[in-house]
């Protein structure tokens, strides 16, 4: 963009023919715009975006040549899609889909064998609801290893391998409801996953207590992200909504919003102030190592009590039902939203150890600054260079905001800290910037994931998509320059550059992820890449296959109805993005078998009669060829 450009801000329509990149972020409603047509639903759209128009003079461009790559992953979590979805950033073509929660018709997640070993009891359950996607550490940085997700719908955490971008792993978490804020240990590795109990119930919640929820509590729970098992919880007063930790492995903070324990609206909005609870990992730890906790119902895992007076908590009054908790990427503070407050409270890491010694008068002491940001402030990111970003859900805008000087006017200074507030389209949730959950914050881009998109794409009935907005802050300002539409509901992302993630492109035949159904193959004296074979054992059969572009090792085989059927099949093609499918027509089973994995799903065959099986990823000139028929004879014969 030169200098000329920017002095005749209506030329963009001349702009996007020589220079067709900029038509992704100008748009339409752009030249609209610059024409002065006005009226109708448009008007308040065309506002806005005029402005974004001449905003977006001199921003980055999102535009990404063909047959080149993106520069950043960016791992968007699924809401209540219950998945993970990824974005090649800046251009914002969804790359992949990971399910993780939820059933996936595609690659039979959910119905697989090998998915349900990972999901184990609750694969009952067939929904979820991921909100808060991280990304492992190593001394503040991320390192590509693995992705930890929550699910506030069923109570669990996952892990994401990012070498293969499958689930691995997943928990559920005991005597709590709901695990809302997720976050991970930054230092000196992760380390533990820390979840939030957000519903408070009575412990044990096996009927007692139902009409008393003064005996309802909450509890933190610190899973060893390694082994995938729960370490240790904390007792707390209030509820635990979001929380981060911070960067030298010591503290985490999460904000409660329900200090009332209220079971309504009403009483859930009583005080003035609830709280940001303040954890003592190293305290916690010797807690349990001392025997210094209890245990409930049949759960054994350590529960610390962390209540008010507790040596392992702290518990320090912020405005009205504050929501996000953003440690800085400076390492130094905690950020907490205030949402029914206009305010963000700055607690001071470095207090910390005062505050849990003792040596402060009052828990408030710790708050370095309390900037006043605008109407709903929900969470806050950084771009590294002093700035914060936080979300204004009421007034559907990001403001950006200098920490230190927000620090200089708390202590009488007279210092503005607001850098600028820019419209979004529209309701913000979270937003993210690259790199800003760890040390490496770059202040590249920023988005902003807005829950209500109204009249930015075409309707689509009631049900509307969300809003992805994304803003270039690598300059002095902010800049609009992009609009992604995304399904049902993103809450959180986090985008990290390409180079920080290494994946295999065809699987190993030894990996663990489908080990297990490698080794019972052995068990049944089978060679999983030569053998094609029926096994009846009882009213159990195990059918193996090879699949190799474009056929099945068994054009047919025959069971019983009624039977219990395994169908395993090891795709023996080694050619990069050569996957095959496995679907049996009428019977819901499906699964993805890739070069080099093997895939099982386990089924009772229907009534007698012929059921074709097929491949149902596209593979071969002759896929549509790829199949053969299941032969299902009378259960009696
Ligand atoms: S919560 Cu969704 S906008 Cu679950 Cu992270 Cu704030
Ligand atoms: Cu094999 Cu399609
Ligand atoms: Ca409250």
């Amino acid at each position: 963009m030169t200098r000329h450009d920017k002095d005749h801000p209506h030329n963009e329509a001349n702009e996007e023919v020589a220079n067709p990149g900029r038509r992704s972020f100008l748009g339409a409603t752009a030249t609209v715009g610059a024409l002065g047509v006005t009226g109708g639903t448009g008007t308040a759209l065309m506002m806005g975006s005029s402005g974004e128009a001449r905003a977006a003079e001199g921003a980055k461009s999102t535009h990404v040549p063909l047959g080149e790559l993106d520069d950043y992953y960016g791992f968007w979590s699924g809401g209540q899609s219950g998945e993970v979805r990824i974005y090649g950033v800046p251009s914002m073509r969804e790359i992949m889909r990971i399910p993780v929660f939820n059933y996936c018709s595609a690659t039979g997640w959910g119905m697989t064998n090998e998915s349900k070993r990972i999901m184990g009891d609750s694969n009952r359950f067939m929904n979820g609801d991921a909100h808060h996607p991280h990304l492992s550490y190593t001394d503040g940085s991320h390192d590509g290893r693995y992705l930890y997700i929550n699910d506030k719908a069923n109570s669990r955490v996952a892990r994401v391998r990012l070498d293969v971008f499958k689930t691995d792993a997943m928990v559920t978490i005991p005597n709590i409801q709901s695990v809302h804020g997720l976050r991970l240990q930054k230092a000196p590795k992760t380390g533990y996953v820390f979840a939030n109990g957000e519903f408070h119930i009575p412990q044990p919640n096996d009927g007692r207590d139902l009409d008393n929820p003064d005996n309802y509590w909450c509890l933190w729970t610190a899973v060893d992200g390694e082994t995938m098992e729960v370490a240790w919880q904390v007792m707390v007063d209030g509820n635990l909504d979001n929380m981060d930790a911070d960067y030298t492995g010591k503290y985490a903070a999460a904000t409660c919003y329900n200090s009332e324990k209220g079971v309504n609206l009403n009483e859930k909005m009583r005080s003035e102030r609830d709280w940001v609870v303040v954890f003592n990992i190293e305290r916690i730890e010797q807690a349990v190592k001392d025997g210094n906790y209890t245990t409930i119902g049949d759960s054994d895992v350590p529960v610390v009590d962390g209540r008010h007076g507790s040596e392992v908590t702290r518990y320090v009054p912020v405005p009205k039902n504050p929501h996000g908790c953003n440690t800085s990427t400076d390492g130094k503070y905690f950020i907490a939203a205030g949402k029914l407050s206009p305010t963000a409270s700055m607690i001071e890491i470095s207090r910390l150890d005062d505050l849990f010694a003792g040596n402060l008068e009052n828990e408030r002491d710790v708050i370095a600054a309390e900037p006043e940001l605008g109407l709903g402030p929900l969470h806050t990111t950084y771009d590294g260079r002093g700035n914060a970003y936080t979300t204004l859900f009421i007034d559907s805008q990001i403001v950006k905001w200098n920490m230190e000087k927000a620090v200089r006017n708390y202590n009488g200074e007279d210092v503005n800290y607001i850098v600028q507030k820019l419209d979004v389209h529209y309701q913000p949730g979270h937003n993210h910037a690259t790199l800003a959950e760890s040390k490496d914050a770059d202040g590249q881009w920023l988005f902003s994931l807005n829950k209500f998109s109204k009249d930015r794409f075409l309707p689509v009935g009631p049900l509307h998509p969300e809003n992805d907005q994304m803003i270039d802050i690598s300059g002095e300002e902010m800049k609009l320059v992009h609009d992604t539409p995304t399904f049902a509901e993103p809450h959180d992302t986090v985008i990290v550059p390409r180079d920080m993630i290494t994946t295999k492109q065809v699987w190993d035949r030894d990996d663990p992820f489908f080990a297990e159904t490698v080794k019972r193959a052995n068990e049944d004296g089978i060679t999983l890449e030569s053998d094609n074979k029926v096994i009846r054992d009882g009213n159990q059969v195990r059918v193996y296959m090879t699949s190799s572009a474009p056929r099945y090792g068994l054009t047919e085989f025959r069971v019983k109805s009624g039977d219990e059927v395994t169908v395993t099949v090891t795709n023996i093609d080694k050619v990069e993005d050569l996957s095959h499918g496995f679907c049996v027509v009428d019977h819901g089973v499906v699964m993805e078998v890739n070069p080099q994995q093997t895939s099982s799903i386990t089924f009772t065959a229907g009534s007698p009669g012929v059921y074709w099986y097929y491949c149902n990823w596209f593979c071969h000139a002759l896929h549509m060829e790829m199949a053969g028929r299941m032969l299902v004879e009378p259960a009696d014969s």
